[in-house]
C-alpha cells in the first residue's frame, strides 16, 4: 500500500465491544438475550411493535453511556491523515465512529439515532423521546415512527456507493464482524474479484476468514491502531 491507496473498511459489532456495547453472536450477546426473529425482522415488528420499540429504545439509552475506544479513534485518524480515498462502511447502528471524529461514515444497517416514519417514509435524526411513547414524526406528524435500522429481509442502505467503492479499492479491511450476515459478508469476495488485497482484524476467525489474504486475531483496540500506524507510515 502507498499513500494514495484506495481503502474500503467494513466494521461490525466487535469494534464497539470494548466500549461496552453487546455484540450479537458472542456468548451472552444480544441474540442470546432476545430472539432475532422477534426483534430484528419486519414480521416481528408487525406482531409486537411494543417489544421491538422497547428493545431499540433500551439500546439508544445504553449508547448514551458509552464512549468510542482506541479502534474508533485510530480509524478517524486514518481518514483524516491518509492521502488516498478511505470509505468507512459500518454495520453498526451506534454513533461511535462519528463521536471519534470519523467523517462520512456509511451506516449500511441504519442508525439508533435516526427514526423512520412508516407514513411519509422520511428519515429524521432522533435523540428521543422513546419511540415506544409513539411521538409524532417531525415531518408529517403521524405517530408512526419505527427505528431506522435494517432488519432481516430488508435492503441495506447505500449499496450502490459501497459496491462502487469496492470495485475500485486497492485494499479491503474487515474489522470486528463475524461474517454471518449478507450482503456485508460477501464484500470480501467482491473485493478480491476486483483485485483488491484483503485483510481481516477480528478477535477470532470469522465465517469468511478463508477468503482473506491475511487475518490478524486479537482485540480491535490493539490491532486497529497498529494497522493504522503501518498505513500512515507507508
Ligand atoms: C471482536 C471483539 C473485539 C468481539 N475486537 N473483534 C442465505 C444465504 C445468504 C444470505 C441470506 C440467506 N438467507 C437470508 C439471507 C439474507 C440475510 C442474511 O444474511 N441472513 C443470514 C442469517 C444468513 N440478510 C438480509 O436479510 C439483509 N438484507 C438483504 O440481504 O437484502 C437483500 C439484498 C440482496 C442483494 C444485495 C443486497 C441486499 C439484511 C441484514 C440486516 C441485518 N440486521 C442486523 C440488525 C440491525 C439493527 C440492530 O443493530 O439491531 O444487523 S442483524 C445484526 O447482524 C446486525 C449486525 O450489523 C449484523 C452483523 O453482525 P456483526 O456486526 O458481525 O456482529 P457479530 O456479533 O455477529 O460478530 C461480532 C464479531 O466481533 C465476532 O466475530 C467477534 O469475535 C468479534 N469481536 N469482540 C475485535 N474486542
Amino acid at each position: 500500500m502507498d499513500k494514495n491507496s484506495k481503502i474500503v473498511i467494513l466494521t461490525g459489532a466487535g469494534i464497539s465491544a470494548e466500549s461496552g456495547i453487546d455484540t450479537f453472536r458472542s456468548e451472552g450477546g444480544l441474540w442470546e438475550q432476545h430472539k432475532v426473529e422477534d426483534v430484528a425482522t419486519p414480521e416481528g415488528f408487525a406482531r409486537d411493535p411494543d417489544l421491538v420499540l422497547g428493545f431499540y429504545d433500551m439500546r439508544r439509552e445504553a449508547l448514551a453511556k458509552v464512549e468510542p475506544n482506541a479502534a474508533h479513534r485510530a480509524l478517524a485518524q486514518l481518514i483524516a491523515g491518509h492521502s488516498g480515498k478511505v470509505l468507512l462502511v459500518t454495520q453498526n447502528v451506534d454513533d461511535l465512529h462519528e463521536r471519534a471524529g470519523a467523517k462520512n461514515v456509511l451506516h449500511m444497517h441504519g442508525e439508533l439515532k435516526s427514526a423512520l416514519c412508516q407514513a411519509c417514509e422520511m428519515r429524521s435524526a432522533w435523540e428521543g423521546p422513546a419511540l415506544l411513547s409513539r411521538p409524532p414524526c417531525p415531518v408529517c406528524k403521524a405517530p408512526m415512527l419505527r427505528p431506522d435500522v435494517v432488519w432481516f429481509g430488508e435492503m441495506p442502505y447505500e449499496m450502490e456507493r459501497i459496491y462502487a467503492a469496492i470495485r475500485s479499492a486497492d485494499l479491503f479491511v474487515s474489522i470486528g464482524t463475524s461474517g454471518a450476515v449478507y450482503p456485508a459478508a460477501g464484500f470480501v469476495r467482491d473485493a478480491k474479484d476486483c483485485g483488491a488485497a484483503t485483510l481481516e482484524l477480528n478477535l477470532e476467525a470469522s465465517d469468511g476468514s478463508a477468503w482473506f489474504d491475511e487475518s490478524r486475531l486479537g482485540k480491535a483496540s490493539e490491532l486497529v491502531p497498529q494497522w493504522v500506524d503501518e498505513i500512515l507510515r507507508s
